[in-house]
């Protein structure tokens, strides 16, 4: 059976929005049949000129977006294809996250607002180029406060569209519908392309765990994360809050980011970005300047054993998930 989802979110963003990151809280985000992915979409590839000297590339493009409660403040309405760093931040009282992905060409925000009212199950696919979530490596979701900044490399000219699904507080309303969906113009690659950043370690995902990891307890640094999978993967960047236990923090974010229950004033750990879905193959690069603490991070597309997990795909604790303390 290849049934699609009954909601009209994708399914890929849909949990993200319900959820998390964390095993627990995926129980509630429904199951992931992923029978219709087949075949990637392949872009040629550009035959670059060889004879004429290479000019030295341009300095980094930089994307400020702001998610305010409820909105996003881009720093420019438009980027060049190839690297981008996106410097996410969340100054708002509520959880906001940066999901989105390439259009169809021709369609608009407003084509994507009347697809997210529709009930046409297919009504995303009209849209969207991708329209089970486009796996862009871009920002994940960020607590009040918290920032995070991620080099994308997969952009591709066209109009991006950007939305965040979680609920305004106290209600059923997602930020979407209050002005949290904007759009990103995409242009043609500059030539040359900035550089891509220098890396200060390597890290790789796939559905056997995360390689190198062990990197990140430096606190600070760029890291290069390269999908070596056959699936999306994700890294997001838990914040523990004192001695709290990665359990404690999972069922409050099932419970608060997923149920909906009231925020306690004094969280049990905060989530502040990392990187969200990555296509297999693909590469973000990670920015990083952490603030001593605990924290971790986890892989929630890690395991692919869906008998094991039924509920969804389930973090493997042992090679998904990693707790570091950086001093
Ligand atoms: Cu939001």
């Amino acid at each position: 059976m290849s049934t699609r989802s009954t909601s009209t979110v994708p399914r890929a963003w849909r949990s993200l929005a319900c959820a998390l990151l964390v095993a627990g809280s995926l129980a509630a985000c429904g199951d992931d049949n992923d029978s219709s992915t087949t075949g990637s979409s392949s872009t040629p590839a550009s035959t670059a000129p060889t004879s004429s000297p290479t000019p030295a590339a341009p300095a980094a493009v930089v994307l400020g977006v702001q998610g305010v409660d409820y909105g996003y403040v881009l720093s420019q309405p438009s980027v060049p294809a190839g690297p981008v760093r996106i410097d996410f931040s969340n100054p708002g009282k509520e959880y906001h996250m940066l999901e989105g992905g390439l259009l169809l060409a021709g369609k608009t925000i407003a084509d994507v607002q009347k697809a997210l009212m529709s009930d046409d199950q297919g009504a995303f696919a009209t849209v969207f180029a991708e329209p089970d979530g486009e796996a862009l490596g871009g920002p994940n979701v960020l607590a009040p406060g918290a920032a995070t900044s991620v080099t994308v490399t997969t952009f591709k000219p066209g109009t991006y569209a950007f939305l965040c699904f979680f609920s305004v507080k106290g209600t059923q309303a997602p930020h979407f519908t209050r002005g949290m969906l904007t759009s990103l113009e995409v242009t043609a690659a500059t030539s040359p392309a900035p550089a891509e950043p220098t890396a200060d370690a390597e890290i790789s995902i796939d559905e056997k765990g995360i390689t190198g990891v062990e990197a990140l307890k430096s606190g600070k640094g760029t890291f290069k994360i390269t999908n070596t999978g056959t699936r999306p993967h994700s890294l997001p960047v838990l914040a523990y809050v004192g001695d709290t236990t990665f359990e404690v923090a999972d069922k409050y974010f099932e419970d608060t980011l997923d149920k909906g229950k009231p925020e306690s004033p004094n969280p049990p750990a905060r989530i502040e970005g990392g990187l969200s879905r990555l296509a297999p193959g693909a590469v973000t690069y990670l920015h990083l300047d952490l603030k001593p603490g605990r924290y971790a991070v986890l892989d929630i597309e890690g395991s692919t054993d869906e008998e094991e997990a039924p509920e969804y795909y389930k973090v493997n604790p042992k090679t998904s998930k990693f707790e570091f303390t950086v001093v």
